[in-house]
């Protein structure tokens, strides 16, 4: 288990649509073992493989906040919406990739999906609350698409702006 670097936006590679996970490997497990050690290190309650740089249709996410309950790690591969609510519900998020901006966000309230596990077993299950919100924040990672893809221009430009001076900042130092 590692702890992989995150990507930091802009990226192109955050910008692509990854192709499916073709088999659970040896690899995939892996690669599910140090994105979920990733996530608790960050903090984070969800970390999808464009984020440590790999190009597959893999999320993990754990939305157990209460440090007294048992965690829940999850491993969805190759994930897909099979359902939205028609209720929206307004988050303000913020992502891995672009450390310290939140903006809120307005998703379904909650979504059914369908993914593959570690187990290789076709699972479906019906989020809502931060799950739903994390789940449908993930799945837009890999699709190539950002919290701030969802925000007017001038907030997106002006984030990505700032984003953009701190990595030559990071670059300096
Ligand atoms: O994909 C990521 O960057 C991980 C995010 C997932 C996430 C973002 C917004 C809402 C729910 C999940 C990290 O967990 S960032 C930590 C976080 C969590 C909730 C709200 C804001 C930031
Ligand atoms: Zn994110």
């Amino acid at each position: 288990m590692s702890i992989r670097p995150i990507l930091i936006h802009p990226d192109p590679r955050l910008k692509k649509v990854c192709p499916p996970v073709p088999a659970v490997t040896d690899e995939i497990r892996q690669l599910a073992d140090d994105m979920l050690a990733t996530m608790y290190d960050a903090p984070g309650v969800g970390l999808a493989a464009p984020q440590v740089g790999v190009l597959t249709r893999l999320f993990v996410m754990d939305c157990i906040k209460d440090e007294d309950a048992a965690p829940r790690p999850m491993v969805l591969i190759n994930p897909e919406i099979t359902w939205r609510s028609d209720e929206q519900h307004t988050y303000e998020e913020g992502c891995l990739s672009i450390p310290e901006h939140y903006a809120e966000v307005t998703r379904p309230a909650r979504v059914r999906m369908r993914w593959t596990g570690l187990d290789a077993q076709t699972h479906e299950e019906e989020f809502d609350g931060l799950w739903a919100t994390c789940a449908q924040h993930e799945l837009d990672h890999l699709d190539g698409r950002l919290f701030i893809d969802h925000l007017g221009p001038m907030k997106r430009q002006l984030i990505t702006r700032k984003m953009t001076k701190l990595k030559r900042e990071r670059a300096r130092a």
